[in-house]
């Protein structure tokens, strides 16, 4: 499958990349984004020539901004040698038509380079798949634009009779992809979900790493487990779920995964692909939430977080909030953090100061959830002693006349199925 930026490395070499600050957001949060913006275009090995941030009142349907400050930008870019433009700001299909045409440029929004960054980085199966449907759909709308890879042979302007064709068979080509892609990851999921049933009849609780891109999630997950996932100064470095034990105090396991990171403005189709992949999120028993202390924008971050875990059903997960990387990090730092979050632990996975308080707490949120219960089960209800064996883990069982008692833990996911059995 041919890549829109990839494809034509000699074109797009330097970006020309705008702000938008509008009247609902905060005070500096586009500059902010711009600057995140800036890192990310970097993570696609184009130069950024030249930043603007453009003060926004009323949004136009045509072009975002009003016409006389967009030919300005188009000057500006013109005039720094960009060959492309990118926003920070979503862009309608047709508002990206009207700026290429405007321009003569390539022109795209923050979602495109999150996709070509995520396709960059992709390596497995599942990866690969879920990030070419969020593309392929990404695209599907925004056919007629001058330089997609799929309309690029026809001349601009030429939309009559053969074009519209030519139009219509593309969609029908991306249409077909869509399904395809469906259909293969249907296939790759449920392969994984035979994959998980088998571990969870294991009773060892599960624990999901979550936060923003470049937190030190993969940096944690090695620390405490030894697991070597690969970690770096980049964004989106983890796309595909990792897990491996970790063997805590008294002989408790507990089975850790690392997920790809969040990030402000995450593309709407990368987080509906992903949900599979963050299923691993939805069903853990807990979740690690880190935090770069170092980041300026940490506010952010944990606000995005929270926000994504909401949008995937997992809002209400027990959450244990780390603040990473406290070796770089200064007493401001540190107390900004204590405010955000006042009961977050903490570390760095570094130098593995704090790791050992973590661990701690980890083993009290396991014995928390699966404490110790006594069950009487009738005679007649062999299922139930079947299902805690099979789920859970049992202490003792004792043949009583009318009924068996049973003392063990299960997993909070089993809690609804065992509580009328449980010995007040
Ligand atoms: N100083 C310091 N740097 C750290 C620490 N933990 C991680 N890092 C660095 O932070 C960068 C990102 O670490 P990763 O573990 O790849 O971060 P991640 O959250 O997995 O990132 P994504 O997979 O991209 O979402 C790397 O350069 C790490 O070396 C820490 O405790 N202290
Ligand atoms: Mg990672």
């Amino acid at each position: 499958m041919a890549d829109f930026l990839t494809d034509k490395p000699a074109k797009l070499e330097r970006a020309f990349l705008v702000g938008v600050q509008t009247a609902d957001m905060k005070e500096g949060e586009a500059a902010e984004l711009l600057g995140e913006l800036q890192e990310l275009v970097a993570n696609l090995r184009i130069t950024v020539a030249r930043t603007e941030l453009v003060n926004l009142r009323r949004a136009t349907p045509a072009l975002l901004l009003g016409t006389g400050k967009a030919q300005e930008i188009v000057d500006l870019a013109k005039a720094e040698g960009a060959d492309v433009i990118v926003f920070d700001e979503a862009l309608s299909p047709a508002q990206q038509r009207n700026w290429e045409e405007l321009s003569g440029l390539a022109v795209i929004d923050r979602q495109e380079v999150i996709l070509e960054i995520f396709s960059d980085r992709a390596h497995t199966r599942e990866a690969t798949l879920q990030v070419a449907l969020a593309r392929m759909e990404y695209s599907l709308p925004r056919l007629t634009r001058a330089w997609t890879h799929l309309s690029r042979q026809r001349g601009k302007g030429a939309m009559g009779g053969e074009g519209e064709t030519q139009l219509e068979n593309d969609r029908r080509t991306v249409r077909d992809r869509i399904t395809h892609l469906k259909a293969e990851l249907k296939k790759v999921v449920s392969q994984r979900s035979v994959q998980r049933t088998k571990r969870q009849r294991v009773p060892v609780p599960t624990c999901a790493i979550v936060g923003y891109t470049n937190a030190g999630k993969s940096t944690l997950l090695n620390s405490l487990t030894g697991a070597r996932v690969m970690a770096a100064d980049k964004l989106f470095a983890t796309l595909d779920p990792t897990t491996r034990q970790l063997v805590l105090r008294g002989n408790q396991k507990v089975l850790v995964t690392d997920t790809v990171g969040f990030i402000r403005r995450l593309p709407h189709g990368l987080v509906e692909a992903f949900k599979a992949t963050l299923e691993e999120v939805i069903v853990a028993d807990f979740l690690v939430h880190v935090l770069d202390v170092t980041n300026p924008n940490v506010e952010q971050h944990h606000a995005t977080t929270l926000a994504v875990l909401a949008e995937l059903g997992a809002g209400d997960q027990t959450m244990i909030t780390v603040f990473n990387k406290t070796d770089a990090a200064d007493a401001a730092m540190r107390r900004s953090a204590r405010r955000l979050a006042p009961d977050a632990l903490f570390v760095s996975a570094l130098t593995r100061e704090g790791l050992d308080g973590l661990e701690a707490r980890c083993l009290e949120l396991i014995a928390e959830a699966h404490a110790v219960t006594e069950l009487l089960v009738p005679h007649t209800r062999y299922d139930v002693i079947a299902r805690l064996h099979a789920t859970g883990h049992v202490q003792s069982e004792e043949q009583l006349d009318d009924a068996v008692r049973l003392i063990g833990r299960y997993p909070p996911t089993q809690a609804a199925f065992f509580a009328p059995f449980v010995v007040k």
